[in-house]
């Protein structure tokens, strides 16, 4: 990281960082300061085009969410994200070379999950997603910016997976034509919940958009899901999208670039626990509609990925952070092998939640 010292001066610290976590997006680094940790994170500003708006949503969501937390005696610290002012009182930093750099306290003796161990812990994620749901329930959503366009607008990410199909620019479109082929036979369905939320069939929420499970921190010592982070997608959207978008990750048999497709299915007992824990979090919180385009909404946000997966390779593997190459077509495969699974297993999803909305 460039000018690392002067980053650090103006969050009123002087310690050497190191590079943290598993995101596919910002750069987080860890910094230790005994007796007290932080994250710092260069906020991807390729991805995220406006980082004062971005930053002026997490300061309004987090003090939001501390309020409600602590209306319910629970500790704030420690069951939401805080961030930490710069020397001049503002939220993130703006360096030199036009970085934008923001601070939060390391929420202590937690850990993150790159797959779910057991279907009790994927239940205690998903009653972390339908409190945080829950508790921006009242936020007013109209004051939210909107930090990625069309973010979970499915129609839209076909029309870009298209595009870069279309485009081709860097010849990898030869190899790769069974998993498109697979992409465009399925654009008849990608409107669903569009249409729904344009049609006024179910509502606009204050939603987090990115609710894979390592984006939530487990107490390490009692395994429960006590504070959602990634926070960067908090905006207007629907409950669907929380909701596919963790079975996407959770119910997988295996991790987001697993190259053995056989290994990779959706996990049935996974779907009932996360869909039973967040349908307790929410209580009544939730329409008929939207119940009844549960199962829909995981192969919804399970495709969508592929696709955004899939469009990046075909792109040069621009947005999404990889290790080696070819990561975005192992992802994309992966979460098709998903989709096909899911088609299969549509009516026993549609029974369990049936089931569970008695
Ligand atoms: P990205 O947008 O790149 O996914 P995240 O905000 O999810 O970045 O952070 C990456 C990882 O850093 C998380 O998965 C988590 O392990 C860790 N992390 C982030 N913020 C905190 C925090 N405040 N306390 C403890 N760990 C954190
Ligand atoms: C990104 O930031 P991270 O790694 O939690 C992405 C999500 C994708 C996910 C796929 C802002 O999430 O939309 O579902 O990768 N975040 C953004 O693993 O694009
Ligand atoms: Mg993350």
């Amino acid at each position: 990281m460039s000018n690392f010292k002067e980053v650090i001066s103006h969050f009123n610290i002087d310690r050497s960082a190191v590079s943290y976590g598993d995101g596919h997006i910002n750069d987080t680094y860890l910094i230790e300061v005994t007796p007290s940790r932080y994250i710092l994170q260069k906020i991807n500003t390729a991805i995220f085009k406006n980082p004062a708006e971005l930053m002026e949503n997490i300061e309004a969501v987090t003090a939001h969410l501390a309020e409600e937390i602590k209306k319910t005696g629970g500790n704030p610290k420690r069951e939401t994200l805080m961030l930490v002012k710069t020397t001049d009182g503002k939220s993130y930093y703006k360096s030199s070379d036009d970085e934008y750099f923001r601070m939060y306290n390391f929420v202590e003796d937690t850990v993150t999950y790159q797959s779910a161990q057991k279907p009790g812990q994927f239940y205690a994620a998903a009653k972390a997603f339908g409190l945080f749901q829950k508790r921006l329930s009242a936020f007013p959503a109209e004051k939210l910016f909107e930090t990625i366009p069309d973010f979970h607008n499915t129609v839209k990410r076909f029309k870009d997976f298209k595009e870069a199909v279309d485009n081709d620019i860097k010849g990898r479109k030869k190899d790769v034509l069974p998993e498109i082929e697979f992409a465009l036979s399925r654009e008849s369905f990608t409107g669903i919940i569009t249409d729904a939320l344009d049609k006024g069939e179910i509502p606009t929420r204050v939603t987090h958009n990115d609710t894979k499970l390592n984006n939530v921190l487990f107490d390490k010592d009692t395994d429960e899901a006590i504070c959602v982070i990634d926070l960067d997608t908090v905006m207007p959207g629907s409950l669907l999208y929380d909701f596919g978008d963790s079975i996407r990750f959770g119910a997988s048999s295996g991790a987001e670039d697993e190259k053995d497709l056989d290994k990779i299915y959706c996990r049935l007992d996974y779907f009932e626990a996360f869909a039973k824990g967040f349908l307790e979090a929410l209580g009544d919180d939730i329409t008929k509609k939207e119940l009844e385009l549960l199962p829909i909404s995981a192969k919804m946000m399970t495709y969508e990925c592929g696709i955004r997966f899939l469009g990046d390779y075909l792109n040069g593997d621009t947005y999404f952070k990889t290790h080696y190459a070819d990561q975005n077509l192992d992802r994309a495969r992966t979460q098709f092998k998903l989709v096909a699974d899911m088609e299969n297993k549509m009516d026993e999803m549609n029974m369990i939640i049936d089931r569970l909305a008695k």
